[in-house]
């Protein structure tokens, strides 16, 4: 099979740069690609952002230096930075998944895609422009930020897609204040969504919203998006990214039961990883049977292991709060998820809100809240009902919709 070729070929080319991440192979046995096959992958040690870390900034590079044509990465809000370098090939492979993903969202030659990703060393703006040239769209560069010229922009140039992380796209719902779009369909990530934020984003905006994921130590968005005939999944770009779904100790779960996703970039040449394990989780899928799309689905994730609340022995995480919440028409799509910690002995949940409007009664929502979390999560959590405009709004880079207090002031007024 075509995965188990190109495996075997990124084990010798791995192998070949005796970088941290050969010596790893060998110290595990694995001396050349035929060591290595689709069915005993499960033995091969997986490599962590942690490990890309100690290789700061390069060690992980399995190309010359004069092979590398850009550099992306995340600028570690959690830690340090992780960068992650690009040659020739891995730009066009990177465009020519973005433009399938693009495609498979309804977008043509004939589109115009407002793109609304930031433009930088994050992989968003320029993977979806990589992707969109690639397509023969129009990609206008937008980039995040500046609300009221995107707006105009939007007016003016009558994009048919947009893309950027789902709570801007809130934001530009918001912005637009109800004036009607020629978007027909949004592609949206980077961030956690669930199918209730869907439903409001699709109200505010009326177009379909699309979920796209991806992650720079692979190669960015793209990694897998959903299609207008995935039937809410996410097709998995599975000629260049193997992935598979394991428990907390590495042992596959099956297909339907969510797991940790671990990549292995078949390939990627500035930084092929194997078996990579991302911290998020999501649950497998075959494709939609009797398709033509051949790839296997993933779930939209749940979340990332290290984002996972334990309250009084019940895990949790924040994308569950935020389906309760946004469940309820009373409840705008702006929440904060406080985990307080400030008694280690017993974590809090404590959840602001805000309701849609002024004329919604604080209590009643309140109650009716702590009530829905109480049901579906089996935890009781301190629900405050803030004044619209209370928790801030992301215009540039990624919403915040968890943080953790440990002592001292609260992270938002009114907690
Ligand atoms: O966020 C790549 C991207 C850009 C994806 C634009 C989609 C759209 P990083 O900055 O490296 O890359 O962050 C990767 O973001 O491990 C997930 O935890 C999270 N993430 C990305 N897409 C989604 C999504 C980009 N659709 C990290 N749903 C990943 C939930 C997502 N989380």
């Amino acid at each position: 099979m075509e995965q188990g070729r190109l495996l075997a070929g990124l084990v010798d080319r791995v192998l070949a740069t005796g970088n941290p991440q050969a010596e790893r192979l060998l110290a595990a046995g694995v001396t050349g690609g035929g060591d290595v096959s689709l069915e005993n992958l499960v033995g091969v040690p997986m490599i962590s952002k942690a490990d890309i870390w100690d290789c700061y900034p390069f060690g992980l590079r399995a190309v010359a230096e004069e092979d590398v044509v850009c550099v992306h990465g995340s600028s570690g809000t959690g830690g340090r930075p992780t960068l992650i370098p690009y040659t020739r090939q891995d730009i066009e492979i990177w465009a020519r998944v973005m433009a399938r993903a693009l495609g498979g969202a309804g977008a043509t030659r004939g589109s115009t895609i407002h793109n609304g990703y930031g433009y930088g060393l994050f992989t968003g703006g320029l993977g979806v422009h990589h992707g969109g040239m690639w397509l023969g769209a129009t990609v206008v560069p937008v980039s995040g930020g500046m609300t009221d010229r995107q707006i105009r922009l939007i007016q003016d140039l009558r994009p048919d897609v947009l893309t950027c992380t789902p709570s801007y796209a809130i934001h530009l719902g918001e912005a637009l204040k109800g004036a009607g779009t020629s978007l027909k369909v949004g592609v949206f990530g980077a961030e956690p969504w669930t199918e209730e934020m869907r439903a409001q984003i699709e109200n505010l905006l009326g177009l379909k919203a699309l979920d796209i994921y991806g992650l720079s130590e692979i190669i960015g968005p793209g990694v897998a998006c959903e299609s207008l005939d995935s039937q809410g999944m996410l097709n998995v770009a599975e000629d260049h990214f193997l992935v598979e779904a394991v428990d907390a100790e590495g042992n596959p779960v099956p297909d339907g039961t969510p797991g940790e996703l671990v990549f292995t970039t078949l390939t990627k040449t500035g930084m092929p990883l194997i078996r990579y394990r991302t911290g998020d989780v999501a649950a497998l899928a075959d494709p939609v049977p009797g398709a033509k799309r051949t790839l296997k689905r993933m779930s939209k994730l749940k979340g990332r292991t290290d984002d996972m609340l334990v309250i009084r022995g019940v895990n949790v995480f924040p994308t569950e709060i935020e389906a309760v919440l946004l469940a309820d028409e009373r409840v705008s799509p702006h929440y904060l998820v406080v985990e307080d910690r400030r008694n280690p002995a017993r974590s809090e949940l404590r959840v602001a809100t805000e309701p849609f409007s002024a004329a919604v009664d604080p209590e009643q929502l309140t109650n009716d809240l702590v009530t829905a979390l109480r049901e579906r999560l089996g935890i009781t959590c301190d629900v405050r009902v803030l004044t619209p405009g209370s928790v801030p709004r992301t215009e540039v880079g990624k919403a915040r919709r968890l943080a953790r207090w440990t002592e001292g002031e609260p992270p938002l007024l009114g907690l």
